[in-house]
């Protein structure tokens, strides 16, 4: 299986993040995605390469441009702060009504961001734009029918970003970068694995019939993002319909995430899409810091195989994931799965 790599994720790298009023070290490293790689490469049968340069990555098919100029001119102007050991910049101002005459810094950075987990750093831009870059192509890859099934190896994860803001450790919806790109070339079904609600997908493409989102998750009554993730939200206008929200209680493990995963494939069956993505993030493993979940790792690959039943052409791109001992192992079972 062809894996593209995100060639500048060790652009962005947080030391720390700020949960509840607490600095705790940051659970969204460069680590992690050495960790992955790491196990591709013991594991064979994968070929790692970086993406050709590209200077139009179509980010404003699902950004707002002036999200992707703030985020371009905040973090090169993070670059020339001197800021000692911590180059992180937070917002800490959020927007609380209408103010189109908003252009201070501080307060741009609050009305570009939802929450206090995604720091800008020197290197975020790049990084970020490193990963819709390398989405992109493998979407290229899969439209030409030169491949039929490819894996996207990336950081910072990108399921949570909306079309402009950043949040959940995200700053582009690579995911939503590539299902825009295939849309034109036939119905697009997203299924989205990470632990956590991937509202930035949803919400983009909440409108569209052309895109069917799905999304797997811990109960957003308990657990982050909080504010969406809920059965009753099915989409708007033309787009009824084609959003399915399946929370799972904290805790649950391979029995109840069995059943709503058949949930999850019969509505892409229904759907019928020209092509699959799937939002990989392995955040529901037991030993996760952050999910809550109590998958064990083998069960990666059952999930695998429940993908590749559906015998479409598929693009699996890395989401979130925070153990280290355990997310290669996770990703290559669930790759193994589904390739096999
Ligand atoms: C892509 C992705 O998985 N983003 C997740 C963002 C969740 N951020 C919230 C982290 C909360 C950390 N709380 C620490 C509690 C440890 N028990
Ligand atoms: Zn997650």
């Amino acid at each position: 299986m062809r894996v593209i790599l995100n060639p500048w994720q060790a652009d962005h790298a947080p030391t720390m993040e700020l949960d509840g009023g607490d600095i705790i070290p940051a659970y969204e490293t460069p680590s992690r995605f050495t960790a992955i790689r790491k196990a591709l490469e013991a594991a064979g049968g994968f070929t790692l390469e970086e993406p050709p340069p590209s200077p139009d990555v179509p980010l404003t098919a699902v950004h707002h441009a002036d999200y992707v100029a703030f985020l371009r001119q905040a973090c090169s102007q993070a670059q020339h702060n001197r800021r000692g050991s911590s180059p992180h910049l937070w917002p800490s101002v959020f927007p609380f009504g209408p103010n189109p005459q908003t252009h201070n810094a501080k307060a741009l950075r609050g009305r570009y961001c939802y929450d206090t987990y995604t720091p800008l750093l020197p290197g975020t831009f790049a990084a970020a734009l490193g990963g819709a870059t390398a989405a992109s192509y493998a979407a290229k890859l899969l439209a030409s029918g030169r491949e039929t099934c490819v894996y996207v190896l990336t950081r910072p994860p990108g399921h949570h970003a909306e079309a402009d803001r950043c949040g959940g450790y995200c700053y582009f919806n690579n995911v939503a970068v590539a299902a825009a790109m295939l849309a034109p070339l036939g119905p697009v079904a997203i299924v989205d694995l990470d632990v956590h609600h991937g509202n930035g997908t949803q919400h983009i493409f909440y409108d569209r019939a052309d895109v069917l989102t799905v999304s797997v998750h811990g109960d957003p009554h308990d657990l982050y993002p909080f504010f969406s993730g809920y059965p009753d939200e099915t989409g708007t206008g033309a787009g009824i319909g084609t959003n399915l929200n399946l929370p799972l209680p904290l805790g649950s493990g391979v029995p109840k995430y069995r059943v709503a995963l058949t949930q999850a494939i019969e509505a892409v069956v229904r759907f019928q899409p020209t092509f699959l993505i799937v939002a990989l993030g392995v955040d529901a493993h037991e030993a996760d810091p952050i999910g809550g979940m109590t998958l064990p790792t083998p069960f990666f690959e059952e999930i695998g195989t429940q993908f590749r039943q559906l015998q479409q052409p598929t693009l699996i791109v890395q989401e979130g994931g925070y153990n280290l001992d355990v997310v290669g192992d996770c990703v290559v079972n669930f790759l193994k799965g589904i390739a096999s």
